[in-house]
């Protein structure tokens, strides 16, 4: 397998100090909605998620919960598992930082970085905040907190230490030769100044606990929580393997989608480690922005944690991904409102493209035998018409080779919104009787543009995609990007199922269980 035909996701592997909730979601959700366009564009794709089960954090939520680290760990990672199941994540991998291939993986790295001399023993005295897992410089404290807001202590242990201070150079020159290797723009800039800022040596092992990967050759230290999360992304690709043929496929990454906290640890920290181990960064981190819910900051001390379990089963899973690519321009900061919510699923969702795939097949099964009417010649309305769902797909391209979810979904329903118009004007309700060869036509184009609708659509709404493929008759095996335009065109004469509603109307009564 070339380079150039694989793509590697990933998401950040979650701590599991805690349940999953909506934030959570929403960056697996990213992911696989871009693996999904991939592997629909011909791609081979290897999409990774997983969590991070080590680290003063998880071990304090385990001893709060009066269970053993690892029975806690296991217990926790399931249910980021479930979170995949219930949102229809085709994650290809999942990996788990307790488990024996990345524990090999992450020293071997440390191994490969001590033998260049980027680690060197020394005492670390400074802020630590467990709640980040993140060291902060006197300078960099806000009221005795860390700029996140989170409590910090003073820490003093024998602790190794990464050189990262020689990498300012070496990060801004990377930087500035490989301009999308943080997106978006703006996050880039923050990251910039910040390397420029000055970098000091970072701490990599901890001895005040021991629920961690020990350091090779000192298992008196365990490796800092950081440097053994990140190397998931290689692990999960047979590092220290690199002859492994995931490793060749697969490495560098295409993207690590993060939220915008971590960003610091993914394009600072991460290409340094790599590079200093003479490995590949990755192509590109993309940080997105922040839900909040309902205006108020997402946490369990206020108690507005959105439970994505909850949702789905309130508004259902395409309504929910749908929402939540749509809503939010994909890098900016967004709050999830009920309202919104329903707005979404009623207007764009039930209004827009159900009653469009709604109306067009009734007519067909009515009219034309419950078949895919035979076509006559096209007219310039037919054709803009056709020739505007037959061109997205460069257009969706382009915006999923930024991760740019809502311009893709904002172009595909502007077809929607062009179909639409379409029927209103050409009326085929009324054509029945004064022209039913011109129906047929329009009936035709209909069902063709409805078929390039669901195609494209797979990616963010599969169910309800898969429905519409489904009553098209068209095969499991010809859903593809391969199948736009007139490859996959609807023989005429292909019987067609009964239609029925692909994406209901929010019912005001359907309670979440639960509540
Ligand atoms: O940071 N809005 O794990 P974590 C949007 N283990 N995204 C949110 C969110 C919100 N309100 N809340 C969480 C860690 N997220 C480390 C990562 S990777 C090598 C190690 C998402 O469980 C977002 O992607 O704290 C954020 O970056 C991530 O969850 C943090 O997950």
């Amino acid at each position: 397998m070339s380079k150039e035909t694989s793509y590697y996701v990933t998401t950040p592997i979650y701590y599991v100090n805690d349940s999953p909730h909506i934030g959570h979601a929403y960056t697996s959700l990213a992911c696989d909605a871009l693996a999904r366009f991939m592997r629909l564009d011909g791609r081979t794709v290897k999409f990774l998620t997983g969590t991070d089960e080590h680290g003063e954090k998880v071990a304090k939520a385990a001893a709060e919960a009066g269970v053993a680290p690892q029975e806690f760990v296991d217990r926790i990672s399931a249910r980021f598992r479930a979170l995949g199941t219930t949102l229809d994540f085709t994650n290809d991998d999942f990996i788990r930082t307790t488990e024996p291939r990345h524990i090999e993986s992450v020293r071997q790295l440390w191994r490969e970085l001590v033998k260049r001399d980027w680690i060197y023993l020394g005492t670390y005295a400074g802020w630590y905040s467990v709640r980040d897992e993140a060291f902060y410089a006197e300078k960099e404290l806000v009221d005795g907190k860390a700029p996140t807001g989170a409590p910090v202590e003073w820490v003093e242990e024998p602790s190794y230490f990464f050189r990262l201070s020689a990498w300012q150079d070496r990060l801004l020159a990377f930087y500035e030769a490989n301009p999308d290797f943080i997106l978006p723009a703006t996050r880039r800039n923050e990251v910039v100044s910040f390397v420029k800022g000055g970098l000091n040596d970072l701490s990599v092992s901890r001895t005040s606990f021991d629920w961690g990967v020990p350091v090779p050759d000192d298992p008196g230290h365990v490796m800092y929580v950081w440097i053994d999360a990140l190397t998931n992304y290689i692990s999960a690709v047979g590092y220290p393997d690199m002859n492994a043929a995931d490793y060749r496929t697969f490495w560098p990454a295409d993207v690590h989608m993060v939220g915008k906290d971590i960003l610091r640890f993914h394009a600072v920290y991460w290409p340094a480690f790599l590079m200093a181990a003479e490995i590949a960064p990755p192509k590109r981190v993309f940080a997105h922005g922040w839900w909040t819910n309902e205006g108020a900051k997402i946490s369990k001390s206020v108690g507005n944690i959105i439970d994505p379990h909850d949702l789905v089963a309130r508004y259902g899973v395409d309504q929910v991904r749908y929402f939540l690519l749509r809503e939010v321009p994909f890098g900016n900061d967004g709050d999830f409102s009920h309202r919104a919510m329903i707005g979404r699923k009623n207007g764009d969702l039930a209004n827009d493209f159900g009653n469009l795939v709604q109306r067009v097949l009734s007519m067909v099964q009515r009219n034309c035998a419950a078949a895919a009417p035979e076509p006559g010649p096209f007219d310039s309305a037919d054709r803009a018409l056709l020739d505007q769902a037959w061109g997205s797909l460069p257009t969706l391209r382009e915006q999923y080779a930024r991760q740019r979810f809502h311009l893709a979904l904002i172009h595909l329903w502007g077809v929607i919104g062009a179909a639409n118009r379409y029927v209103d004007e050409q009326a085929p309700w009324a054509l029945r009787k004064t022209d039913p060869a011109r129906m047929n036509t329009v009936l035709y184009v209909l069902v063709e543009v409805i078929r390039h609708l669901a195609i494209l659509s797979q990616p963010v709404t599969p169910r309800g995609a898969a429905k519409i493929l489904d009553q098209l008759a068209v095969a499991a095996e010809a859903r593809d990007f391969g199948q736009l335009g007139a490859a996959g065109a609807i023989p005429p004469g292909t019987a067609l199922p009964k239609p029925e509603g692909v994406f209901p109307r929010h019912d005001p009564d359907a309670m979440v269980p639960g509540s």
